[in-house]
C-alpha cells in the first residue's frame, strides 16, 4: 500500500513538472541567439559581413595602438633632453594618408552593406516558398500559414513557428498594434512589424533546431516577455504537424465541465478555439497542449504553470493583456483540464 502511494506521488510530481506533450522541437538541439552560429542564407550573409567589419576594425585599432606605443616609446622623455622639443607643423604625406586610407575602408565597407542589403531584402518571395504569415501582438506573436496548397487549409496558432527544414519561408510581417521587430539571429535579419504596413522577411532553416529569438523593438512593459522560438523539423514531421494542426480540436467528454466554464466566461471573447469559439484578441488555444510554452516562451508548458497562468497571468507576465478572471479552485481544475486536451 505504501508503495503504491509512494509511486502514485512520484507519477503525480512527474506529470506536474515535466512538458506536457512532446511538441515538435521538444527533442530538438537548440540554437541561442547569437549571429555567430547561423543556419540560413541570410543569417549567414549578416555573419560574413560582420566578421569582415570587425576584422578591418581590428586591423585599424592594431595600427594606431602600435603606432600609439611606438610614438610613446621612440620620443619619451629622456634624462638628456633640455628644454622643448622640436616643434614640427604638417606634413602633408601624413595628412595624404590618413584621410585617403579612411575614404577607402569607408567606401569598401559602404559597398560591401549595400551588396548585403541588396542580396537578403526581397519584393518577391524565393523559388519554392512557403507563405506564412506573422503578426505581432502586445506580447506576443500570431502565425497563420495560409498556404492553399497545403491540405487541411489555413493554420493558426501563436508563438511556436513550426518550418520544414531546407524549404524557404517567406515571412509576411504585421502588427496589431505597435511596432515590434522578428528577429532570430540564426536564420534573417532584424525587420521591424509595422502597423498599417506590410514588411516581409525570409530565410531557409538548413538544419534541425529550436532557433530562438527576442522582438528587437521595444514594444511596451512586456517587450522582454515576448520571446521568438522557431522550430526547424523534418520534411515529414512538418507534414504531420501541420496536418494535425489544421484538424478541428478533440471534443473530450470528460472535460465538457471545463470547456462550459471557458465559454461562459469572458475566455471564448478573447480566445478562439476552432468550432468552439471565435474570440480573435488573444492566442488561439485550438491546439494549445502541442505547443513547448505558455505566453510567448515566458514558461513551459506544465500543468502547474498553465494553471497558475489562467489564476492570474498578471503574477507571470505582469501588465500583460489578460486579466485575471478569478475562478475558483474547482473551475481552474476544470478549464486547465480541458485546455490540456487541445492537443
Ligand atoms: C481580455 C482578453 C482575455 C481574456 C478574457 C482571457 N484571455 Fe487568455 N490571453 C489573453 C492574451 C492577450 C494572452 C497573451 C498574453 C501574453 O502572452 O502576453 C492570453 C494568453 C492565454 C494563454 C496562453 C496562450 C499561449 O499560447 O501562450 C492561455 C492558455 C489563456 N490565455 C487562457 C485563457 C483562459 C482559460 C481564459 C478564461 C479563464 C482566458 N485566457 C481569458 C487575453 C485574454
Ligand atoms: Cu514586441
Amino acid at each position: 500500500m505504501l508503495i503504491i502511494g509512494a509511486v502514485a506521488l512520484l507519477g503525480a510530481t512527474a506529470l506536474a513538472s515535466e512538458p506536457v506533450i512532446c511538441a515538435p522541437g521538444a527533442d530538438l538541439p537548440v540554437v541561442n541567439p547569437a549571429i555567430f552560429d547561423t543556419a540560413s542564407p541570410p543569417a549567414r550573409q549578416i555573419e560574413s559581413m560582420a566578421w569582415l567589419v570587425m576584422s578591418i576594425c581590428a586591423g585599424i585599432f592594431v595600427v594606431v595602438e602600435g603606432l600609439l606605443i611606438y610614438s610613446i616609446v621612440k620620443f619619451r622623455r629622456r634624462a638628456s633632453d633640455r628644454g622643448e622639443p622640436v616643434q614640427l607643423y604638417g606634413s602633408n604625406p601624413i595628412e595624404l594618408a590618413w584621410t585617403v586610407v579612411p575614404l577607402l575602408i569607408v567606401f569598401t565597407l559602404a559597398l560591401v552593406t549595400i551588396r548585403v542589403i541588396r542580396d537578403i531584402e526581397r519584393t518577391e518571395p524565393p523559388e519554392g516558398a512557403m507563405p506564412v504569415v506573422a503578426i505581432g501582438h502586445q506580447w506576443w506573436w500570431e502565425y497563420r500559414y495560409p498556404d492553399p496548397d497545403a491540405a487541411g487549409g489555413e493554420v493558426v496558432t501563436a508563438n511556436e513557428l513550426v518550418v520544414p527544414v531546407g524549404r524557404p519561408i517567406w515571412l509576411r510581417l504585421e502588427s496589431a498594434d505597435v511596432i515590434h521587430s522578428w528577429w532570430v539571429p540564426a536564420l534573417a535579419g532584424k525587420t521591424d512589424l509595422v502597423p498599417n504596413h506590410t514588411n516581409h522577411t525570409w530565410f531557409v532553416a538548413e538544419r534541425p533546431g529550436l532557433f530562438l529569438g527576442q522582438c528587437a523593438e521595444y514594444c511596451g512593459n512586456q517587450h522582454a516577455g515576448m520571446l521568438l522560438r522557431v522550430s526547424a523539423v523534418p520534411r515529414e514531421q512538418f507534414d504531420a504537424w501541420r496536418a494535425a494542426q489544421a484538424a478541428p480540436p478533440v471534443n473530450e467528454p470528460a472535460v465538457a465541465r471545463g470547456r462550459d466554464i471557458f465559454l461562459d466566461l469572458a475566455c471564448s471573447t478573447c480566445h478562439a478555439v476552432q468550432g468552439v469559439s471565435d474570440g480573435a484578441f488573444a492566442p488561439d488555444l485550438t491546439h494549445l497542449a502541442s505547443r513547448q510554452t505558455i505566453a510567448s516562451g515566458t514558461a513551459p508548458l506544465t500543468r502547474e504553470n498553465l494553471r497558475a497562468w489562467i489564476a492570474d497571468p498578471q503574477v507571470l507576465k505582469p501588465q500583460c493583456n489578460m486579466p485575471s478572471l478569478k475562478l475558483s479552485e474547482a473551475e481552474l481544475d476544470a478549464v486547465t483540464d480541458y485546455l490540456l486536451t487541445l492537443k
